[in-house]
């Protein structure tokens, strides 16, 4: 049989076949799923070969995992090389933020975006909670569609309670494979529901102030909804770290430095100091937002685990 993973516990996975069926299944002992050295074989979304338990009623083992079309993958520790894989054969990833009650600091966004930008992952920011900012919140707006104007990311500003920006995120979503991650607190299970109310999914209390570090949603789990749209939604997550990347190699994953990156003088310019750095002189310039180019030197110094 074959089906799709819909929930990963760590140990168990659920998988939905074809026939509509949902089954409680484990991984093959000796199976060599794939080279990727992570602590998940098997991820929701894949596609996965099931065979059926003949002991236990509705139970299966999974025997192999179909090529990815692509994934989004992440360090969670700067300790430990170990990799998580989110989520695999996305539409798109939604990163939801807020800048407060938590706040997601923009290095933090920049490295998703980064990976997604690196793992052909279309992404997406939604700026949650916005609500809560008051009159500050309209010129935070025009400076954070400033930062990301040439990052090829769409970026949405609004709240969980308000209608328009939540009619985008929704046309967006819809009949599409779209994941959603950003730290525990930042309302991607509320946002979910807004949405996609037959959902159902498991909310946070209003009451709680440490919102980060208390996880409501505890699997990721795919939500299968209304005209094929999939939402996987994900537990909160202190940190994404990125894997794997050349030096020379990160500026090409930042959308806005590409058109400079061949202008530079030396070919392994690492656009930090080195005299005729066409990417030095558009920051000057103003055509590579700061914030932007602060996020690419954290990456390049490795700087990029739990602020
Ligand atoms: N003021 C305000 N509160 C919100 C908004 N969106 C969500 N919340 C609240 O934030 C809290 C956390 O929401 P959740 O949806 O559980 O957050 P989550 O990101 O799913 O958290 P984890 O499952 O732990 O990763 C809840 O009390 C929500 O009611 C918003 O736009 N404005
Ligand atoms: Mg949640
Ligand atoms: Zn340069």
């Amino acid at each position: 049989m074959e089906g799709t993973v819909t929930k990963s516990t760590g140990s168990w996975y659920q998988v939905l076949t074809d026939d509509g069926k949902v089954w409680m299944a484990r991984t093959r002992g000796k199976m060599r799923l794939n080279d990727l050295d992570t602590s998940n074989p098997v991820a929701v979304g894949d596609r996965v070969e099931l065979m059926e338990d003949q002991n236990y009623a509705d139970t299966g083992s999974i025997s192999k995992v179909y090529h990815r079309n692509n994934y989004l993958i992440r360090r969670a520790n700067k300790l430990s090389s170990r990799r998580q894989i989110l989520a695999t054969n996305l539409d798109g990833a939604a990163l939801i933020a807020s800048l407060t009650s938590p706040r997601t600091s923009l290095g933090f966004i920049d490295r998703f975006i980064l990976t997604c930008e690196a793992y052909h992952v279309p992404a997406m920011v939604f700026f949650n909670k916005m609500d809560l900012l008051g009159e500050r919140g309209e010129e935070v707006v025009d400076d954070i569609k400033h930062i990301y104007r040439n990052a090829n990311v769409s970026v949405l500003l609004g709240s969980a309670t308000e209608g328009k920006a939540l009619e985008a995120f929704s046309a967006m979503l819809k009949g599409k494979r779209w994941l959603l991650a950003g730290h525990s607190g930042v309302g991607k299970s509320t946002l979910l529901n807004a949405v996609f109310p037959e959902a159902n999914a498991k909310v946070g209390r209003i009451s709680d102030h440490h919102a980060k570090g208390r996880h409501t949603t505890t699997f990721a789990e795919m939500f299968t909804l209304a005209d094929n749209t999939q939402i996987i939604d994900t537990p909160g997550i202190r940190d994404f770290g990125v894997v794997d990347f050349e030096p020379t190699e990160i500026s090409q994953y930042f959308p806005e430095m590409r058109p400079y990156l061949s202008k530079c003088k030396f070919n392994d310019c690492l656009h930090t100091h080195e005299p005729e750095c066409a990417v030095l002189e558009a920051l000057e310039k103003g055509d590579i937002a700061d914030e932007r180019y602060q996020s690419y030197l954290g990456i390049l110094n490795n700087e990029d685990i739990f602020e």
